[in-house]
């Protein structure tokens, strides 16, 4: 098995999670007859800090599904540069929710209020109104970085003082909150809608959930039946998400040390850019002073070592519940044989 450093996806259920998913006592969850899906719901919704929250296939559907729940063909999105939802999203605002976006700059990830301020439009026959605000925590492009809670208090309450609403996709927020050491329902304090997956760090085969106030939710429940996700018997899937957030949760402290582990190796490999001190949580962005990604990405494939490609001369690693202290170890030394070619 190489040592899979791609993403944290990748994890598969171990037998305890299996053991839930077997045990787990379901229903049409069409029919809001799904036990274990709505325990789910429920303890995700405590955790987010909203009034309740609605169980979906993925992250994507997460976040498209709370855009199309707040907006109409024709409004404006103000959406961090470098976010997900406009990066990895096959330009799904445009293609289902007819949104047109104004990317904001972020700085690891985190837009300055008043650079949010200069780009909501004003009253006028010309222009769209602008709904919405979008931002992500952690930041997957800006290497996991956490948005500052007292940055996300002010980018809420400006946007809300404009009359926008607020989305975020906290795909990793229990990534941010253990970083932290705050409860999730801090980082999500204010916003609209927030997103957050149980298939990443925590370790799940699938599943995320979407949130908001109960208005929200209802409107949320009918996009996610427009967009193909709702489920018949998920318990099955909903138990292994429950399980993840019950035993996965705390441990992500230590895909961050391993993370931490890994940028120290990597920093000390010649023709390697990265800085130690920038990780914070489970990503590890690598800037390639000598070779392609490709190359390097090959070169790490030949030693048994798996990352991703982040552009023509970067590349990602993200450390997950099935990658140990060896494998940290595998991946530097397998980065000093790649760097070279
Ligand atoms: N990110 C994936 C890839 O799509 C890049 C990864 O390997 O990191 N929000 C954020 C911040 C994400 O990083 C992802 C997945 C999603 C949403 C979408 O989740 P899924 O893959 O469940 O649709």
């Amino acid at each position: 098995m190489p040592a899979d450093f791609r993403s944290d996806t990748v994890t598969r259920p171990d037998a305890a999670m299996r053991r839930a998913m077997y045990e787990a006592e379901v229903g049409d969850d069409v029919y809001g007859e799904d036990p274990t899906v709505r325990r789910l719901e429920e303890r995700a919704a405590e955790l987010l800090g909203v009034a309740g929250t609605v169980f979906v296939p993925s992250g994507t559907m997460a976040n498209q599904a709370a855009v199309m729940a707040q907006t109409r063909p024709g409004d404006e999105a103000i959406v961090e540069a470098e976010a997900h939802i406009l990066y990895y999203e096959r330009a799904g605002l445009a293609a289902l929710s007819g949104v047109q976006v104004r990317p904001v700059p972020g700085e690891r990830g985190a837009p300055a209020p008043e650079d949010v301020a200069r780009l909501v439009r004003e009253r006028d026959l010309h222009f769209p109104p602008t709904r919405l605000l979008c931002l992500e925590n952690t930041h997957n492009r800006a290497g996991g970085a956490v948005l500052p809670v007292e940055r996300w208090d002010a980018l809420v309450a400006l946007a809300h003082g404009r009359g926008l609403r607020v989305h975020l996709d906290g795909a990793r927020i229990w990534n941010a909150a253990v970083a932290l050491d705050l409860p999730p329902a801090r980082l999500t304090r204010g916003a609209d809608t927030v997103s957050a997956c149980f298939s990443k760090g925590l370790g799940a085969p699938v599943g995320s959930v979407v949130g908001g106030d109960a208005e929200t939710v209802a409107r949320l429940r009918e996009v996610r039946k427009l967009l193909g996700g709702g489920m018949r018997q998920a318990g099955v899937i909903a138990a292994a998400a429950l399980y993840a957030l019950e035993h996965n949760r705390q441990r992500l402290a230590e895909d961050h040390a391993r993370a931490r582990r890994l940028a120290e190796g990597l920093a000390g490999v010649e023709g390697l850019g990265v800085d130690p001190g920038a990780v914070e949580t489970n990503i590890v962005i690598v800037r390639l002073e000598r070779v392609t990604a490709e190359t390097f990405l090959a070169g790490l494939r030949r030693e048994g070592v798996l990352a991703t490609r982040m552009g023509e001369r970067a590349v990602r690693f993200v450390t997950h519940l099935d990658v140990g202290d060896g494998d940290v170890e595998a991946a530097v030394r397998a980065a000093r044989a790649a760097v070279t070619g």
